[in-house]
């Protein structure tokens, strides 16, 4: 018992948060926002501009200098961080980080000197592929070719080879610049590279996120030897080994022993992905709870009773850091899609929440929207594609309140059919996520799925589950006691669905299938 922190590097800023286990209690709960807090790393939403939509990469020195940045606003605001008695943390999934010499060969971390001074003559690449990144179908193509076909990559590493995933994304780097991919050394995740920081030597990478990168043997646990093989390379030897998340990878280095206070040997737990995370955060471990998480993403996930595979080709299975499986659908056109609709319109979130609760039905009176903002994995839509339907009187811009709701009755359908193959249809959903405190959107959910959709009373749920899980490995802490005191839910937050909404959607759903049959998705 006593206080572990928990660190979450998402799409579009840091968190950090301290569990206190004897009091059941959470302790400090902080960010800082890549956009605003780093202005000079060009990246308002956590990525660099290109003109190349499918195109998008990140600065990985942005996420060190958060790492800087956020420990001292904590430190000179008066956290005591020689208390904490265990770390773990989450990333963004499958982006990657490239580096010139293994961690494990440099010099210890100066305390003298800032981090990203140090981080910056490693890199054997200066940006780094993230998970928004579409731009590697020939790579995915030629990996699948290359085994025999999807069905392969499916059966070993539990999803078909898909872009944003790490191995075809290597795959990229290795043909579009053979010179950088020849001197690098270790191919990291964001998570096994934030976690490597800490304890400034290689950090393996976990399960949960390894499976992002279709890349690793589901069955076994390891690398596997055909995917790499079809990949790139001598890939073999740049990769960390794969361990089970709840492995203690080593002690925090003493930069930040010296630099913010923590005690000497704090031990590390392996990073992992932030939707395993958040299936910690949400205390859904164990099979029977689904999850909808809307942060930058969208994501459906769950703990697996046995590792099925989306027949469809758009799911995933990753590992469960509570051990075993879990599914995960992700949608790309999430939060960003819904901003740029709040934007167009001019809606704040309080009257988009408005237009949905009261100004507008079930069903939109037929205004409909193909909501794909950005290239879009689910379904595989590659251009952007945003199109006003079903109703004719529905074409121009002018509607906010038919707008708001179209995004999230198209957003949520999607959600739904794309679901389907993880098993029965679930009474009850745990929603997580900026987009989750929004009472409009949550409605919209609980009537398309037919469900009650509850909120948890802790916020931010991918740094709570590094938290917890730094708690579980290091002060052996069973989950089931740290959900009790930490992932109950807020009564009050929770949303039924409508009487006689969940039927409207039936003939909606089937036109919204129709639509993206039309667009060969
Ligand atoms: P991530 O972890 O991916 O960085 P968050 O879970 O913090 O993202 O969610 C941030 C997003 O939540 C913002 O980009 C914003 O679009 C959305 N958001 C925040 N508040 C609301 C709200 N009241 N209604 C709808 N969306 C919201
Ligand atoms: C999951 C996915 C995203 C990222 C960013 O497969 O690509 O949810 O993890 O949050």
């Amino acid at each position: 018992m006593g206080l572990y922190l928990g660190l979450d590097s998402s799409t579009q800023s840091l968190s950090a948060m301290v569990i206190d286990t004897t009091e059941g209690r959470v302790l400090l709960d902080q960010s800082v926002n890549f956009g605003k807090a780093l202005p000079e790393y060009a990246s308002p939403s956590g990525f660099l501009a290109h003109e190349d939509p499918q195109i998008k990469h990140a600065n990985p020195l942005m996420w060190v200098a958060a790492l800087d940045l956020l420990l001292g606003n904590l430190k000179a605001a008066g956290t005591d961080f020689s208390k904490i008695e265990g770390i773990s943390g989450a990333g963004q999934q499958h982006g990657s980080v490239y580096l010139a010499k293994r961690l494990d060969e440099v010099p210890a971390w100066d305390a003298s000197q800032d981090l990203v001074s140090q981080v910056r003559p490693l890199l054997s690449r200066a940006t780094s592929p993230i998970w928004m990144d579409s731009s590697t179908s020939a790579q995915c193509r030629a990996i699948a070719d290359a085994v025999g076909g999807d069905a392969r990559v499916v059966s070993i590493s539990g999803s078909r080879a898909v872009e944003r995933f790490t191995g075809p994304q290597i795959r990229a780097f290795y043909e579009r610049d053979p010179q950088g991919y020849a001197e690098t050394r270790e191919v990291h995740l964001v998570s096994s590279f934030l976690a490597s920081v800490l304890v400034g030597k290689t950090a393996p990478i976990d399960h949960g996120d390894g499976a992002g990168m279709n890349l690793l043997e589901l069955a076994s646990g390891t690398w596997s030897p055909e995917l790499l093989t079809a990949t790139a390379p001598g890939l073999a030897e740049r990769l960390p080994p794969a361990v089970p998340s709840r492995t203690i990878v080593g002690e925090l280095s003493g930069y930040f022993v010296r630099k913010y206070g923590f005690k000497a040997g704090t031990p590390v737990v392996a990073f992992t992905g932030d939707n395993p995370s958040s299936l910690v955060g949400m205390g859904a471990t164990e099979p029977g709870t689904a999850v909808v998480s809307m942060g930058t993403s969208d994501t459906v996930f769950a703990a697996m009773r046995q590792p099925l595979t989306d027949p469809r080709g758009f799911g995933h299975v990753f590992g469960n850091p509570g051990g075993g499986f879990m599914c995960l659908i992700c949608f790309a056109n999430g939060s960003l899609a819904r901003e740029k609709v709040a934007e167009r319109t001019g809606l704040t979130w309080e009257a988009f929440e408005r237009a949905i609760l009261q100004e507008t039905e079930p069903g939109n009176q037929g205004n409909w929207l193909l909501p794909f903002f950005i290239p879009e994995m689910t379904p595989k839509v590659l251009s952007p594609k945003v199109e006003l339907f079903g109703n004719p009187q529905f074409t121009a811009w002018e509607q906010p309140a038919a707008l708001a709701r179209a995004i999230v009755e198209a957003q949520a359908l999607s959600m739904q059919r794309h679901s389907d193959w993880i098993g029965e249809q679930p009474k009850v959903i745990r929603v997580t996520g900026g987009a989750s405190r929004n009472r409009g959107i949550r409605q919209v959910l609980a009537d398309v799925f037919g469900a009650e959709i509850r909120s948890l009373s802790v916020g931010n749920s991918s740094a709570l589950g590094a938290a917890l899980r730094a708690a579980e490995a290091v002060g052996s802490v069973p989950f089931p006691r740290l959900y009790e005191a930490f992932a109950a839910t807020d009564d009050a937050s929770s949303v039924t669905p409508r009487i006689g909404a969940t039927e409207v959607y039936g003939d909606l759903r089937q036109k919204l299938v129709e639509r993206l049959a039309a667009l060969g998705a």
